[in-house]
């Protein structure tokens, strides 16, 4: 392992003013997608969607400083016989590849996930690697509700995600460590903070275990923020000063950055929050998004599965990826939501 070079991809996925567009949807999530859109979700169709994404000069170029791309994606060409690989890396982003392969029930926990795919999984990323990806991601699931998580739960989940980064550094990848509290369930804020605090808690002894260099990941985190049916919701300034103060609790100095998830935020909220935690200041890493859902609702509702809605949707998404792009430096205004170019 080179450790300076894992470092530097790293830095770069964290670059102020940059973030990560999360484009690796498995199939059943992306057809859940299409379905809210009336499209088909055909091999055609998700790599029409996926090019007009790609071929976005201004998006890529100025805010995107990487994209995880999803199995089928890697080893997609254009319609022209581009890889899609290939016009990322021309755009100046990096490509990255989610690994992981799902989730399965974990035993004697009812109602509790374990995310699978360690089996070969050296193989694999010697193969994605040879294709030009350059970082990794493994996303774990938690979710809260009477009685989970359980500590069984959080720990099967933290020991996957830290052999899935050792092995990611042993084959020259950037991993990104995601393990996601969700957010669906009625629980308020401080609840999500106890439960994330527990989650990064054990995810960084597991790390550190497993000799994970913290220098070489990137780590993705849901924010402290309320349940979406808890009654009180959290304001903006609260999500980000809890968020802060939780990550500054459990996430080393050494870890170079930090993207969020969206996790079923509105698109306004998320790019929000992000602002508003960097306009906080002072903070030992950086912070920046790896957004699916906030940077694509609106890009896939203008394209709508329409050679003729390609322009509407590369417009929607350079917007959004605008304005995230202003929120990882705590520049966004609400004003310039208005502003679409
Ligand atoms: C883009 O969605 C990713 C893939 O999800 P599935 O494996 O469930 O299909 C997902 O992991 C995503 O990268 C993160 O959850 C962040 O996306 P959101 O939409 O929460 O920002």
């Amino acid at each position: 392992m080179n450790l300076a070079d894992l470092n530097k991809v790293a830095l770069a996925m964290v670059t102020p003013g940059k973030g990560i567009l999360a484009a690796d949807e498995s199939s059943g999530t992306i057809k859940k997608r299409f379905d809210a859109i009336k499209v088909e979700s055909t091999e055609e169709n998700r790599r029409d969607y996926r090019e007009m994404l790609f071929r976005s000069t201004e998006a890529m170029s100025k805010y995107v400083s990487g994209v995880i791309l999803y199995d089928e994606t890697i080893w997609q060409n254009a319609k022209d016989g581009t890889p899609l690989v290939k016009l990322i890396e021309q755009s100046g982003a990096i490509p990255g590849i989610k690994v992981d392969e799902g989730t399965q029930a974990l035993p004697q926990c009812p109602g509790e996930l374990v995310t699978v795919g360690l089996d070969k999984l050296a193989e694999r990323l010697k193969k994605y690697y040879e294709r030009g990806a350059r970082f990794a991601k493994w996303r774990a699931v938690i979710d809260i509700g009477s009685g989970i998580p359980t500590m069984t739960a959080i720990s099967v989940n933290a020991h996957a995600l830290a052999r899935y980064a050792a092995l990611c550094q042993a084959a020259q990848i950037v991993p990104i460590v995601e393990p996601e509290v969700l957010m669906d369930g009625d629980h308020d804020i401080d609840r999500c903070y106890d439960v994330t605090q527990r989650v990064l808690n054990k995810t960084f002894q597991e790390l550190r275990v497993q000799r994970v260099e913290l220098e070489g990941m990137v780590l993705k985190p849901n924010m402290a923020i309320s349940g979406k049916k808890c009654a009180k919701q959290a304001s903006v300034d609260e999500v980000a000063e809890k968020t802060v103060r939780l990550l500054k609790a459990c996430v080393p100095a050494a870890v170079p950055g930090i993207a969020f998830l969206s996790g079923g935020q509105s698109d306004e909220e998320a790019t929000a929050h992000l602002d508003a935690m960097n306009r906080i200041g002072n903070l030992p890493w950086k912070l920046t998004f790896s957004y699916g859902r906030a940077l694509q609702a609106a890009p896939q509702k203008a394209w709508s599965g329409k050679a003729e809605n390609v322009a509407a949707g590369q417009r929607a998404f350079t917007h959004r990826a605008r304005m995230n792009a202003l929120a990882s430096k705590g520049e966004w205004e609400t004003g310039l939501e208005k502003k679409v170019a």
